[in-house]
């Protein structure tokens, strides 16, 4: 008789199905067999997620996406991650269930600094770094966080990413630790998943994928028995 095995739903709020993949791919890698690991997409919606309009219809698609696989029939997801570096609704999420939900800005950006003293993040446009320095800010890593570079390579480009998007991503990584001084690159973007292993071998720098880091963690979570505090500020909301 085998036990149920654990059960982790990573929502890519943009419309990208290879990217969705490509972020199933790495999760099934790090959470190992016997875990199932699911991949959703919205069928509708923006391409990218790249501006502050962008984050509110993404968020929008995180909470859908949590409700219709806890509505589903069967086992609901035993963890959630969100697999977009603005972390969409992450406390929207934390209101919509009990299941441990984790953003992969705050799971890279923790994990950053078990490894490093000092990160930079490395991210697509550079209109994305105002949500990215935010959420620096929001988590409480200001003294770890030396420097948020945007490759301004778009989201998409990252799909299927030419030697060209990986030369110039891998470019800003180098200046990172050579310019802030950092010694962990945090990847900006779920799009870069693929490219975690490329880059930390061009740096000599452990380089830090938040869809892996969020699985390996949702993993803890789960095995822990630990859920998300159902205790005034992420108590479910009103029907
Ligand atoms: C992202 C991301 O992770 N997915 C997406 O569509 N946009 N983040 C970013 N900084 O561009």
């Amino acid at each position: 008789m085998s036990a149920d095995p654990i059960r982790i739903q990573l929502i890519n709020p943009n419309t990208s199905v290879p990217m969705t993949e490509k972020i199933r791919a790495t999760g099934q890698l790090v959470a190992g067999p016997g875990v199932s690991i699911t991949a959703v997409c919205p069928s509708k919606g923006p391409s990218s997620i790249e501006s502050h309009t962008e984050e509110i219809l993404a968020a929008q698609a995180v909470v859908e996406a949590i409700g219709e696989a806890e509505r589903a029939s069967g086992p609901s997801p035993d963890a959630h991650v969100i697999a977009c570096f603005g972390d969409p609704g992450l406390d929207a999420a934390r209101e919509t269930t009990g299941a441990p939900v984790l953003g992969i800005a705050e799971a890279a950006m923790h994990a950053a600094t078990l490894v490093g003293r000092h990160f930079s993040v490395v991210t697509t446009l550079d209109r994305t770094l105002g949500r990215a320095e935010d959420l620096v800010l929001r988590y409480g890593f200001e003294r770890a966080c030396v420097g948020l570079r945007a490759a301004e390579v778009p989201v998409l480009a990252l799909e299927e990413a030419d030697a060209d998007a990986v030369a110039v991503i891998t470019g800003s990584a180098l200046a990172a630790v050579r310019e802030d001084r950092a010694d962990v690159i945090v990847l900006g973007c779920a799009g870069m998943t693929d490219l975690c292993q490329t880059l930390a071998e061009a740096t000599g720098v452990p380089v830090i994928d938040g869809v892996a880091a969020s699985v390996g963690m949702a993993l803890g979570l789960v095995r822990m028995g630990t859920r998300t505090s159902r205790l005034r500020e992420y108590a479910p909301p009103k029907a």
